[in-house]
């Protein structure tokens, strides 16, 4: 855990600071865990990353999201992706960069960032059950022409423990969205993770810093011991 004191139970040992959540008011988001980003032949792979670096964030989250499943906390998804005639993906976007293969373009597992191709799909070990809330997002943020401001509202949600990849682009985005709306972000730190090691060292110092500019960050371990407590 990031801070070394005995957790007081239900709080979060997080930084900048300990914070206590209303459980019923509390969902898991998980960014963007897809075959696109953490397998060799997608979207991250062409824009040149090594998506190696991606996978020590499977563990974390999926004990965060057994936890979640056993307390009843409802768990929202997301997919970065575009519709397959590309309407919805802007040409800044698509044409920047110089990736072995563009969004739409035919890849190993499908056409690249494309809703229901192999590659947008979530990666196994993390797959939503059907009672889950899975959101399609075009950009970076998981509220941009999206319906996820309806589902908190719908479910009365107030805090987002949020988790995924990749953590300075849409993890970031996201906390940034939500912390604009009012949402008090928990960033799982060992739950995130980056092409880039240091993006996602600053990463998480951007969100933590000036006493919670965006939101808390806090490890895997530490979520888990407030959880436990979630349901009594
Ligand atoms: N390239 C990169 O780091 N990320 C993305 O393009 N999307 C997400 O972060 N999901």
């Amino acid at each position: 855990m990031l801070n070394s004191a005995k957790p007081t139970p239900g709080v979060i040992s997080a930084e900048p600071e300990p914070i206590k959540l209303d459980w019923p008011a509390t969902a898991l988001l998980i960014i963007d865990m897809q075959r696109d980003f953490m397998e060799p032949g997608g979207f991250g792979e062409t824009l040149g990353n090594d998506v190696s670096q991606l996978a020590r964030a499977v563990k974390p989250i999926g004990a965060v999201l057994k936890a979640a499943r056993d307390t009843g906390m409802l768990v929202i998804h997301t997919r970065e992706g575009h519709l397959p005639d590309l309407s919805d993906a802007p040409p800044a976007k698509v044409e920047r960069g110089a990736p072995s293969l563009r969004i739409g373009d035919p890849g190993p597992m499908g056409r690249i960032l494309i809703r229901g191709e192999a590659g947008h799909d979530i990666i196994p070990e993390l797959y939503p059950l059907d009672s889950e809330v899975v959101i399609d997002k075009p950009g970076k943020g998981a509220f941009y022409a999206t319906e996820l401001t309806d589902v908190l509202e719908k479910y009365g949600i107030e805090n987002l423990l949020v988790c995924g990849v990749t953590t300075e682009v849409c993890v970031n985005t996201t906390v940034r969205e939500a912390n604009d709306r009012g949402y008090r972000c928990v960033v799982i730190s060992d739950g995130c993770a980056s092409y880039f090691p240091e993006f996602h060292e600053m990463g998480l110092r951007m969100i933590k810093a000036q006493g919670g500019i965006f939101g808390w960050v806090a490890d895997s371990a530490a979520v888990l011991e407030a959880m436990k407590v979630s349901t009594t």
